[in-house]
């Protein structure tokens, strides 16, 4: 990596202060990254296990990049639009989303908010501001920037966040949102979760650039390399590009350096591409053991706490699953609802063949 961007880093593997960050995290916000970060953890596992016993049809995983997805969503004020790409549930969670919920998007069901429109892992939630996840990579960018724009122009003391992978960099929606922000300042922050991987092309396969960040000045506008496995150091830059939006002064490119411990999703076998002892290397440094470390070290955490809190949200992942396998599934017409004011005929026509 050059020099220009180093990578900011507060915490070492070992959850020592290293230096102390320019926005310091209290023990309240850490204590809540923490439970956020967990919950990610424990529901994807869950939901993996889920679709090999053929319960539902698809799951992705945050493992190793939970710390990077709560911490950043921990800088923000609720209000703050947050635009996720797909392995970001721990910003919804952060933000208070009933794990009940989630499993009903999970399994598509009735009570699924978006009613099976999408794929499983398409989560989202008006009340929190968190807009659903869309399939095609990187759409969300332009979204994140225009919408931040309308903010601007509403004079709202607001901004936007747009999480992406590294190879959503690839797009074209990418130059065009992150130019449209730069040139109109808009109040947008875009987090790049570089976590190596593009399902199983190599990031260095995907640019010629060292990475991510190297492109803010590209665009003009502020650029910074984060230890994405170091909470704190990611929470002291989020906020810092916050604070930079809600001024005036334009959007913030980060780019959060971590590793994709998962597979791509169920759909996936890294084993067939990964390289051998890359694991191994990221597990030492896994963001929630690093949290944990640093919290101990405060006397604020121990071993009982831990097992208290996996137990608790176990046990709320497995009675919502028991509520969603009992919830029946979308009413057959939502199938035609929901897009068009008025239904087209035509679709009514196909709906009534169809349905009998
Ligand atoms: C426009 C578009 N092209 C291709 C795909 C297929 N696809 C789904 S995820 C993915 C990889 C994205 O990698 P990255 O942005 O690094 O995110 P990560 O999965 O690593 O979190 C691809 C190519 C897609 N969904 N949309
Ligand atoms: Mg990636």
């Amino acid at each position: 990596m050059t020099t220009e961007f180093p990578t900011y880093q507060v915490l070492s593997p070992e959850g020592e202060i290293i230096q102390p960050p320019k926005f310091p995290l209290s023990d309240d916000l850490a204590l809540k990254i923490l439970r956020a970060m967990w919950t990610s953890r424990l529901v994807d596992e869950r939901m993996i296990t889920l679709t090999r016993q053929g319960l539902i049809s698809f799951a992705m995983s945050s493992l190793g990049e939970e710390g990077c997805v709560a911490a950043s969503a921990a800088a923000l004020s609720i209000e703050d639009w947050i635009y996720p790409q797909y392995r970001e549930n721990a910003a919804i969670f952060y933000r208070g989303h009933p794990i009940e919920d989630y499993v009903h998007h999970m399994f598509c069901n009735g009570k699924d908010i978006i009613l099976g429109r999408q794929m499983p892992n398409h989560f989202g939630s008006r009340q929190l501001n968190v807009v659903t996840v869309s399939s095609p990579i990187g759409t969300k960018m332009p979204h994140a920037a225009g919408s931040a724009y309308g903010m601007k122009l509403k004079g709202e003391k607001t901004c936007t966040l747009v999480y992406f992978g590294e190879g959503a960099s690839s797009e074209g929606d990418f130059h065009a949102g992150l130019n449209f922000a730069s040139v109109y300042k808009t109040p947008t922050i875009f987090f790049c979760r570089n976590n190596q991987y593009a399902i199983s092309t190599k990031a260095c396969s995907q640019f010629q650039s060292q990475g991510i960040v190297e492109k803010a000045p590209g665009y003009g506008m502020a650029g910074v390399r984060v230890d994405g496995n170091d909470p704190l150091a990611v929470y002291s830059v989020t906020l810092e590009a916050r604070e930079r939006a809600i001024r005036g002064e334009g959007p913030t490119l980060i780019e959060a350096m971590t590793y994709r411990m998962g597979a791509h999703s169920t759909s996936d076998d890294p084993s067939r591409y990964r390289v051998d002892g890359e694991l191994e290397k990221w597990a030492a440094l896994c963001p929630l053991d690093r949290l944990t470390k640093y919290l101990e070290k405060k006397g604020l955490w121990d071993l009982e706490k831990t097992e208290r809190l996996t137990q608790e949200i176990q046990s709320e992942i497995t009675r919502s699953i028991q509520v969603a396998k009992s919830t029946p599934p979308p009413p057959e017409e939502s199938l035609i609802e929901g897009v068009y004011k008025e239904i087209p005929r035509r679709l009514l026509e196909e709906f009534k063949e169809a349905h009998g």
